[in-house]
């Protein structure tokens, strides 16, 4: 498996709720590698850029709006097959849906208040790290026990 990388950002109703360490950490403990990670208030282009696929559903204005009601934590995490694995570890889009062990299955219960986003493919996660980190803000950095994280 490849290298990737993925996108993923708790929203706000994640962070309102004090589920930054709780969410985080599945990823760390997973053995994936955080090379971003920042805090801010998304502004409404960077919002409608952000879900624009979903730009004629019913749900965008409001989706919009909430994901700019305050502050969000985004994150870069690298590692073999990172992308569909951060899928994984979500869980379905419908909390009410998504299996418990996962974030979803276990920390939510209302699609419109889902706590988490995860890149979809290696091209909106390209795009969406695009979107959301400057070159500079991502750290290209050798964990010591780097060779136990990938299957060899
Ligand atoms: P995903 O977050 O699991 O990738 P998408 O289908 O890409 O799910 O939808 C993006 C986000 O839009 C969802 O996480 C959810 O917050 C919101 N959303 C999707 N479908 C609905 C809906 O039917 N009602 C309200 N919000 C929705
Ligand atoms: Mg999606």
């Amino acid at each position: 498996m490849d290298v990737e990388r993925t996108f993923v950002a708790i929203k706000p109703d994640g962070v309102q709720r004090g589920l930054i360490s709780e969410i985080l950490g599945r990823f760390e403990r997973k053995g994936f590698k955080l090379i971003a990670l920042k805090q801010l208030r998304p502004s409404r282009d960077l919002a409608e850029k952000h879900y624009g696929v979903h730009r004629d559903r019913p749900f965008f204005e409001g989706l919009v709006e909430f994901i700019t009601s305050g502050p969000v934590v985004a994150m870069v995490w690298e590692g073999d097959g990172v992308i569909a694995s951060a899928r994984t570890l979500i869980g379905a889009t419908k909390p009410l849906e998504a299996n418990p062990g996962t974030i979803r299955g276990d920390l939510a219960v209302n699609i419109g208040r889902n706590v988490i986003h995860g890149s979809d493919g290696i091209e909106t996660a390209a795009f969406e790290i695009g979107l959301w980190f400057e070159p500079s803000e991502i750290n290209d950095w050798m964990p010591s026990d780097q060779s136990w994280r990938s299957e060899s």
